[in-house]
């Protein structure tokens, strides 16, 4: 069965879902962005659990590309999933990283058995990926991947984000 897609503007930090993804950096300490706000609303046993990670598997942190999950603390899901975008680049071409991120979350979604996932726009923010190229990445990349997650939904911080997505999901 594919993945249903959906798409809603609002703050992911407030929408309920088995797992929330988190736009994280390597460090996995926390930051900006989405990640500010996932930290902030949920409280500090998402630090917590993110530092014993690095304290045992991941020393050297979470590398672009890959995802990772803890407690979700007080948010209204049961698992975030901390996955690191890739910088934005116009010198060399990082989507085959982004697209990583989406699939990567999805399989440790799978591990979980979680069914419902919500996704920012990975690396559209702070690192800088234009929105419409991001947009076309995690909904190709969500829409062909091999996974037992049912609904997958993109939460869009802004009318101009939920416009790219819609375009993306139209295939304009
Ligand atoms: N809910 C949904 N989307 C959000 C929220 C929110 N609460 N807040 C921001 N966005 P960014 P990145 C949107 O910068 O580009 C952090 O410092 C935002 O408008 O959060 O992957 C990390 O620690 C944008 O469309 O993530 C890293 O250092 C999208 O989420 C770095 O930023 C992603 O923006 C990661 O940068």
């Amino acid at each position: 069965m594919a993945v249903s897609i959906e798409l809603t503007l609002g703050d992911i930090t407030r929408f309920g879902a088995d797992a929330i993804v988190n736009a994280a950096n390597s460090s996995l300490l926390g930051g900006g962005g989405v990640d500010g706000a996932i930290h902030r609303a949920g409280g500090p046993d998402i630090l917590a659990e993110c530092r014993a990670l690095r304290q045992t598997t991941l020393p050297d942190g979470l590398p672009a590309g890959q995802a990772v999950a803890t407690t979700a603390g007080a948010l209204p899901a049961d698992w975030v999933i901390h996955t690191v975008g890739p910088v934005y680049s116009t010198m060399e071409d990082r989507s085959a990283t982004l697209a990583s991120c989406y699939r990567s979350s999805l399989a440790v979604a799978d591990e979980l058995g979680a069914r419902t996932v919500a996704f920012p726009a990975v690396s559209a923010g702070v690192y800088g990926w234009p929105m419409a190229d991001a947009a076309r990445i995690a909904v190709g990349t969500v829409r062909t991947a091999d996974t037992r997650v049912d609904t997958v939904t993109f939460v869009l911080f802004g009318r101009d984000a939920y416009r790219a997505f819609e375009d993306a999901l139209s295939g304009a």
